[in-house]
Formats: C-alpha cells, sequence, structure tokens
C-alpha cells in the first residue's frame, strides 16, 4: 500500500520548478540529472557551468546568481535590473562618500 508522501517532501521542490525552452515545467531536483526530462532536453544544457566566476561570461553590472543551466543577474537594493538583463540603474544614494578621500585643512 502506498504510503502519503506529501509530508517529507523537501520545500524546496514544492518551491522551484523548471522551465524548459518549449515551456513545458519539470521539477528542479531532475535538472541537470543527466536524463533528459523536456522533450527538447533543455534541461540537460549548459549544466554545471557557474558563469558567476567569469564576469564576461556574466556581465551582470552588480551581483550574478548561478543556476543549474544558467545564470542571472540581481541588483543591490534600490537598483533596477535594466531590460538587458545585466545593467542596474537606480537612485545613488547622495550621502555616499568615501571617508578614505576626506579632506580636512
Ligand atoms: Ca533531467
Ligand atoms: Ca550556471
Amino acid at each position: 500500500m502506498a504510503m502519503m508522501t506529501v509530508e517529507i517532501i523537501p520545500m524546496k521542490q514544492k518551491i522551484f520548478a523548471f522551465r524548459c525552452d518549449d515551456g513545458q515545467c519539470i521539477p528542479y531536483d531532475i535538472v541537470c540529472n543527466k536524463n533528459p526530462d523536456c522533450s527538447d532536453e533543455s534541461d540537460e544544457q549548459h549544466c554545471n557551468i557557474n558563469e558567476c566566476r567569469n564576469i564576461r561570461m556574466n556581465q551582470c553590472e552588480h551581483r550574478c546568481i548561478d543556476t543549474l543551466t544558467s545564470f542571472r543577474c540581481e541588483c543591490n537594493s534600490g537598483f533596477q535590473l535594466m531590460s538587458d538583463r545585466r545593467a542596474c540603474r537606480g537612485e545613488e544614494i547622495s550621502s555616499h562618500c568615501d571617508a578614505r578621500f576626506s579632506v580636512y585643512s
């Protein structure tokens, strides 16, 4: 008889789903498991590459978040990611000042 398994499914399986290039959604934990689960096999492409280690690959202006098959850029608080998914724009904090360059006379 089948046991109820709902209670022991790790939270991440409920939250994260991977969208294949063809639009199909699969659980995140079968991405990059060396078995093609997307009909177009897009879940097994670009696996195990940390684009965030190479600034030339990610070109994120602020922060880079490595994901299994790709990566994404994030911006520091107060900044918004631009439509190129790389650059960040936002309000400069006007009081920002580096104390090392202060001049006392
Ligand atoms: Ca897979
Ligand atoms: Ca990656």
